[in-house]
């Protein structure tokens, strides 16, 4: 393993005023997203969208690395270029995306593993020699009540990122782990924060007992929030300490980052977040960054509606949630730039 070569590739990813755009949405989840502004799930639409996305003027000032779905790591820009070296050639690491989505566990069946495992090595190797610097994996955590999630399907998942983030290490590429504690619910900001440590406690104990290198790792992780049904929203301030906390009890220090997914928030509310949690977070040890998707892509995803016209003024308010985004990641964000576009 060589582990100079992953430590220098995951501090690349948490870089000061950087992130990482989650762009890697399966044909599933992108269509989802193309039903919304009514635009047809074709492999060109997608394509012309990624690269929209991909060559927003300066958007490398605030992006560090695109996480891709297998589908786009294998398309190319109009002109030609492919999109993992348009990419790189503007100094944005391009990753993939490698988990094959969730499967009911059978025990529990309204919990789910991920799956992808199988043929992972191979897989790897490929998008390795294609330019590939770092890999993600999803697990995805739900609460309900007191019965859900079950220690069961924590360490379940948390078994399999950490084969995942093993074969990842093998191969020279920087595994990003992700579990995902879902929003859906009724849940409070302490059960959430509850199920978060304990979701979190599992999956360090397990990368330890497979022996994964962390300076060579990133965590993906959700912000400790109530659920969308509870009721009454959280302050930023509220949800930072509650974040805060849960990570400075159960993640080991020799981390380099943890990238915040933004898991349905809107993109204003998800960019205030984060800047409490960097606002609060000085001194921590690790780097507190971002791997948005909706939060990063919903507004401009809106401005374009699958016109090729409206490529400017998507591209514009891209670049601007962007800018916001990359400022809250060095706390420097207030309120006032959302005027700014
Ligand atoms: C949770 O989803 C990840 C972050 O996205 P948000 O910021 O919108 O929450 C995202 O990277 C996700 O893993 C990909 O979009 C792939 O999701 P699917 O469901 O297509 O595997």
């Amino acid at each position: 393993m060589e582990t100079t070569k992953l430590q220098n590739i995951a501090q690349a990813l948490v870089a000061r005023s950087k992130g990482i755009l989650a762009a890697d949405e399966s044909d599933r989840t992108i269509k989802k997203r193309f039903d919304g502004i009514g635009v047809e799930s074709t492999i060109d639409n997608r394509r012309s969208y990624r690269e929209m996305l991909f060559t927003t003027p300066g958007i490398e000032a605030f992006l560090s690395g695109v996480i891709l779905f297998d589908e786009t790591f294998r398309q190319s820009s109009q002109a030609g270029i492919p999109f993992y070296k348009l990419l790189a050639d503007k100094g944005i690491l391009p990753g993939i995306k490698v988990d094959k989505g969730t499967v009911p566990l059978p025990d529990s069946p309204d919990e789910t593993i991920t799956a992808g495992l199988d043929g992972l090595s191979e897989r790897l190797a490929e998008y390795y020699n294609l330019g590939a610097k770092f890999a993600k994996w999803r697990a995805v955590i739900t609460i309900k009540d007191d019965k859900l999630p079950t220690l069961a399907a924590l360490e379940a998942n948390a078994d399999i990122m950490a084969q995942y983030a093993s074969f990842c290490q093998g191969a020279g590429v920087v595994p990003i782990v992700e579990p995902e504690v879902l929003l859906d619910g009724n849940h409070s900001l302490e059960r959430c924060a509850a199920v978060s440590e304990a979701t979190l406690a599992a999956l360090f104990s397990k990368l330890q007992e497979h022996k994964v290198y962390l300076p060579g790792i990133l965590l993906k992780t959700s912000m400790v929030l109530p659920g969308k049904e509870f009721g009454d929203k959280a302050a930023p301030e509220k949800i930072a300490a509650a974040t805060l906390s849960c990570f400075r009890k159960v993640i080991p220090n020799d981390l380099p980052g943890i990238v915040f997914l933004s898991g349905g928030q809107g993109p204003v509310e998800a960019t205030a977040n984060l800047q409490a949690i960097n606002s609060a977070g000085q001194g921590v040890p690790w780097q507190l960054s971002y791997s948005f998707a909706r939060a990063l892509q919903g507004e401009a995803l809106e401005a374009w509606k699958g016109q090729a016209a409206n490529l400017p003024r998507a591209q514009k308010i891209f670049y601007h949630r962007a800018q916001c985004v990359s400022a809250a990641r060095d706390g420097q964000y207030s309120p006032a730039m959302e005027n700014s576009l």
